[in-house]
């Protein structure tokens, strides 16, 4: 089941009225409640060729997209519907309905091509529907493919050495489907039959000669080829032979349809079903219902702005909008789980910063889920702030509780003593003895009571403190003693207070060392966890490098035995610099991750201030899981 909503009907997702492009703020509503990853496929074509009809037949509903007699024509555009993914759980499967190509009557023909560059953004899917063939005249309806080169970038700024930018295209692109309907001939070349796939692939390959228009078909056949890697096409009977029920296949019984229509629709949703990826931006980040919406809303204020829409920036805005989320949730899960688990006060410090390492490790674990390309560490570091700030609170807030509790305590135990002292009981013969007696019980009932926390010691030297001049004056006044014994009364007093104030400042010494110790774990928390995401990302860059490389050598192969011998020798230069790329992204792999976690260690020691002969332990702590 989709965590969101399910949707019962389509919504209109971009609106394309009077040349202009808007995002319906209810459909992004409904995306922003979808935590799900997404799989979207995304349908574009001449108006009234059956695309909206397929996409109701992947939706497995008879009525959703208006279908060509109802449509209301005011509202072009990208209509979307979000159902549960079919086979893939715990995903949803977002459709794509795209109105109107070609459509002279509705607008402006840049509009179109601005629809078919967003329907290649969002999607994962690419299905690009066409009627009867694919013949020179289809492809020709497909220029918007060699137009993509000037809508779309991959990269904000240029790339140098003359690489263009759109070698990073497939990078980022969807699979690529050529649905043709009411398709009429027999698949066969030269004779013998062949897949729908490989008549897919001869109508791309290029055909020799020099005349322009020659020139331009085979460039849009080289464009298709080289921004999407994986293509495959279906074919489709008519749905049924009778024209009448043909104007509204939508209402016919599904034993009016033609056998082979029904097996060929059925034999595409179900690659769709099996074969539809989650949709990906670059390197491996997965985008969910919640990610799309911004990434339509980055495009489409680009596009109305008069920009090209660029992906690296809808990535760097949208990975803004994730990280300041994700750096919320984690801190809130922080709070949420001290104030769980915190009964103020605890016994010991070290207690407290046990819990604060648990709570903190888990903060910073959904911090690094719910992430991605955060730059500088700049949001890991604002975290690491955040917890430092909640946890110094936490900490005061426990020896506040203490205080309160111990100083209660000792009130009420010194209650009979305070009085007796105002009474002058102990301003007699043998005043001293009984005094003691009476300090005595007060200590023993104070340290055997629980739950004192650790102001415990402090709280009690203070009294002891507030004790001297008192029992000093009533030795004063004690008949019963002689003058050395008064002497040696006082000098064990001294000693005695002194040796309690020795014990009280080893625990704040020792208080103190764990209070650095907890900040150093914080850093080596940070830092592990840290290391290991920047190691699964830059495994994402070096698949990603090498898949491009791969597709560009499948391209180079393919020319050659197409006979292509000089363009196929033209594409090695950028083999060879997407060679040298994954080389230099392998070598300075472990380099790279230790400088950013030394600079992590650095920033972080001076965020929770830890004194700087720690740092030096810490980086060499560091240094060592590299050897
Ligand atoms: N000939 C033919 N007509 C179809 C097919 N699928 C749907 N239709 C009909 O074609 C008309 C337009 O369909 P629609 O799905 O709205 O096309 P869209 O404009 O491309 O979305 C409707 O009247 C459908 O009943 C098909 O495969 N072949
Ligand atoms: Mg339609």
């Amino acid at each position: 089941m989709a965590s969101g909503p399910i949707m019962l009907v389509p919504m209109c997702l971009v609106e394309n009225k009077n040349e202009q492009f808007s995002v319906n703020q209810k459909a992004l509503k409904i995306l922003n409640k979808i935590s799900q990853p997404v799989v979207v496929v995304a349908i574009v074509g001449l108006y009234r060729t059956g695309k909206s009809y397929l996409m109701n037949c992947l939706a497995r509903e008879k009525l959703g997209f208006p279908l060509g007699s109802t449509v209301q024509s005011e509202t072009k555009g990208i209509w979307m519907w979000c159902v549960p993914h079919p086979s893939k759980p715990s995903h949803t499967l977002v459709l794509l309905d795209t109105e109107g190509l070609g459509d002279v009557e509705k607008g402006d023909p840049k509009n179109d091509s601005w629809i078919f560059a967003l329907a290649v953004l969002l999607s994962s899917m690419f299905v690009y529907n066409s009627m009867n063939t694919i013949n020179h005249d289809a492809l020709e309806k497909l220029h918007y493919v060699a137009e993509l080169t000037e809508l779309i970038r991959a990269k904000s700024s240029p790339v140098s050495n003359g690489v263009e930018d759109s070698t990073e295209f497939v990078s980022f692109f969807p699979d690529f489907i050529w649905t043709v309907r009411d398709f009429t001939l027999e698949l066969k070349l030269n004779g013998r039959p062949i897949t729908e796939d490989e008549y897919l692939e001869n109508a791309l390959k290029l055909i020799p000669g020099v005349n322009p228009k020659l020139k331009n078909s085979n460039i849009l056949r080289e464009c298709i080829r080289h921004f999407f890697p994986k293509r495959k096409c279906f074919v489709f009977d008519r749905p049924t032979n009778d024209k009448e029920l043909l104007a509204h296949v939508e209402d016919i019984l599904e034993s009016q349809l033609d056998p082979k229509f029904r097996k060929q629709s059925d034999n595409f949703c179900s690659y769709i079903y099996t074969h539809a990826k989650t949709k990906t931006l670059r390197e491996g980040v997965k985008v969910t219902g919640n990610r799309l919406g911004p990434l339509v809303v980055t495009y489409v204020d680009t596009i109305n702005k008069g920009s090209v829409p660029c992906l690296e920036n809808a990535v760097t805005t949208l990975a803004q909008l994730e990280n300041s989320a994700a750096m919320q949730k984690a801190a809130d899960h922080y709070s949420e789980q001290m104030a769980q688990r915190v009964r103020f006060p605890t016994d010991t410090l070290q207690e407290l910063l046990d819990m604060h390492a648990t709570c903190e490790r888990k903060a910073i674990e959904i911090f690094m889920e719910n992430s991605f390309k955060d730059e500088n560490q700049e949001f890991q570091k604002k975290l690491l702030e955040i917890l430092k700030n909640k946890k110094e609170s936490i900490l005061l807030q426990n020896e506040e509780a203490s205080a309160k509790y111990c100083q209660a305590k000792l009130d009420q135990l010194s209650t009979d003593l305070m009085e007796s002292i105002s009474a002058g009981t102990f301003s007699v013969s043998g005043g001293h003895k009984l005094y003691r007696k009476e300090k005595d019980r007060i200590e023993r009932h104070y340290w055997q009571m629980p739950g004192k926390g650790v102001k415990a010691k402090e709280i009690f030297q203070k009294f002891l403190e507030s004790q001297v001049t008192i029992e000093k004056s009533i030795l004063q006044t004690d008949k019963a003693l002689t003058q050395r014994e008064k002497a040696l009364a006082a000098e064990q007093a001294m000693k005695e207070a002194a040796e309690k104030e020795q014990a009280w400042l080893r625990q704040k010494y020792q208080e103190q060392q764990q209070q650095i110790e907890a900040q150093h774990r914080s850093i080596q928390e940070n830092i592990v966890q840290l290391r290991e995401k920047l190691e699964r990302e830059r495994e994402d860059v070096l698949r990603e490098q090498t898949r491009i490389l791969e597709h560009k050598i499948k391209i180079q192969e393919d020319l050659l035995n197409e006979g292509f011998k000089k363009k196929s020798e033209e594409m090695e230069a950028e083999i060879n610099r997407l060679r040298n790329l994954i080389e230099t992204t392998e070598k300075e792999k472990t380099p790279w991750i230790s400088r950013t976690l030394d600079h992590l260690a650095t920033e972080a020691s001076a965020i929770l201030s830890v004194p700087a002969k720690l740092v030096d332990k810490g980086l060499r702590w560091l240094g060592s899981l590299f050897k």
